[in-house]
């Protein structure tokens, strides 16, 4: 599991050459979102069943075939599964937010993942949407606690979508 400065040291390390601007750049940058991205952590933490919850509802009264008789996320069991992996696309992008890498969603959440969802029948066109949904919940939230640039918590919600969505099987 590697953040954003492991991830740059291994690769200037593997060709022996010294940090250059490109390489500075991206390690200040890096430190100058680290506050916000802290903050975001927290804000996540403190709200995260909150949010689990409303995006659930938000996901269920847009797709609502999804919890109809035939729908994936249909009957009890089904339903707790959904907000369940909603959880955890939460949890684990908290973790890519502070580690400022998404190393920690391809080794903990996306792998597989694709295959699962397909033998399962769970539809990856709406999970996209429901992880879509939280992203902009998430950055309400983070707004509201005086983060000015909310776009950094955009990150890891995208990557998530989109591997999800596009990675081919
Ligand atoms: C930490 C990494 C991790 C992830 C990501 C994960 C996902 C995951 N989701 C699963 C099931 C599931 N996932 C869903 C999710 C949904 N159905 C829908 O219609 C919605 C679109 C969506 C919610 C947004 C459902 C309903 C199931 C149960 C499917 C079934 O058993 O028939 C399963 C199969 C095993 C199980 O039921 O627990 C896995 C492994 N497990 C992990 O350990």
């Amino acid at each position: 599991m590697r953040d954003a400065v492991t991830t740059l040291i291994r690769t200037y390390d593997n060709t022996g050459r010294y940090l250059d601007q490109n390489a500075l750049n991206s390690i200040k940058s890096y430190f100058d979102s680290g506050l916000d991205r802290v903050k975001a952590a927290a804000v996540i933490s403190a709200n995260a069943s909150e949010i689990v919850k409303a995006a659930g509802s938000q996901l269920f009264e847009q797709v609502p075939e999804l919890i109809r008789p035939g729908g994936n996320a249909y009957t009890t069991r089904r339903y707790a599964a959904c907000l369940r992996d909603m959880d955890y696309y939460l949890r684990y992008g908290s973790y890519a937010l502070v580690a400022g890498n998404s190393d920690v969603l391809d080794e903990r959440v996306l792998t597989g993942l694709r295959e699962t969802y397909n033998s399962l029948g769970v539809p990856i066109g709406s999970t996209v949407i429901g992880i879509q949904i939280m992203k902009e919940i998430v950055k309400a939230k983070v707004a509201e606690a005086g983060v000015t640039d909310a776009s950094v918590v955009e990150a890891p919600f995208d990557y998530m979508s989109r591997e999800l969505s596009e990675l081919s099987v």
